[in-house]
């Protein structure tokens, strides 16, 4: 572990429990490159396990075109959830305690032993860029553990057959604030899955061979129950304090969260 890894994760760290941006890594270190962001990623998400939190779950990020629009950067990006980010269905986020956030929906799958979908829900997720203004570049955003900060879960249903062509609402205080599809995140929610079970693995954070260990990083089986976030189908919108917002999937159902 280099020194450099270990000083941006604090930073980012810091930015995080502080809820004050810091600069873009990149703007120190032009050279920064994606690898070595990741490497940070799994160092900053090392830290909360340290701190108690446990892995719960991973999630893509800029999958659908709006999303990549928005911020600017075109490449797939995952990151890794922990359980501290949950917020219950028709739950409250803090939002004293972000920077700057925004709120997406979501298409959630819960993982099996296996990596394999078991059921599908609608849900929302918070992001919070540690970074000053919501800008970033690429290794930026791998590095900041791609903006996650909370995520809602909605209720749970099997795995239909058609999943890539359900329509996607985001309500803030019964306005529709942003329409898409599910068609809209890489053709196919499943097509994110895929992508990002295959990318966690190669980075060996899901299990196949070798003694699981506890840790961002280790080779690990994800826990049944594990939560994957297929990254949004629409672009995000600031999250207001007071607000109640609610992410409809058709035919998954409705996820909620109010904002104090
Ligand atoms: C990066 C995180 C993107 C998604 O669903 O595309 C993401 C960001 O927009 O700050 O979570
Ligand atoms: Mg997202």
């Amino acid at each position: 572990m280099t020194v450099q890894v270990m000083e941006m994760a604090w930073r980012l760290d810091q930015a995080e429990r502080s809820a004050q941006p810091t600069g873009q890594l990149t703007a120190t270190e032009p050279e920064l490159d994606v690898g070595t962001a990741y490497r940070i990623q799994r160092e900053l998400v090392e830290r909360r396990l340290k701190r108690g939190e446990r892995l719960a779950g991973l999630k893509m990020g800029l999958t659908s075109r709006a999303k990549q629009a928005q911020v600017g950067v075109d490449d797939v990006i995952w990151g890794r959830l922990t359980d501290a980010m949950r917020v219950a269905d028709g739950g409250t986020v803090d939002v004293s305690r972000l920077i700057h956030p925004r709120i997406e929906p979501e298409v959630a799958f819960r993982l099996g032993e296996g990596g394999e979908a078991t059921a599908v829900a609608p849900a929302l997720e918070v992001i919070d860029s540690r970074y000053a203004d919501f800008r970033f570049a690429l290794p930026d955003v791998v590095a900041d553990n791609t903006s996650a900060a909370r995520f809602v879960v909605g209720p749970w249903s099997p795995v239909p057959d058609q999943l890539d062509n359900l329509g996607v609402l985001l309500e803030v205080d019964g306005r529709v604030v942003q329409t898409g599809s599910t068609a809209a995140i890489l053709g196919n929610p499943r097509r994110a899955l895929a992508r990002g079970l295959a990318l966690a693995g190669a980075a060996g954070v899901l299990g196949g061979g070798g003694a699981p260990r506890s840790g961002a990083g280790g080779a690990l089986q994800p826990e049944p129950g594990w939560v994957f976030l297929a990254g949004a189908a629409t672009a995000a919108v600031p999250l207001r304090p007071g607000s109640h917002v609610r992410a409809v999937v058709e035919k998954l159902g409705t996820a909620r969260v109010g904002a104090v």
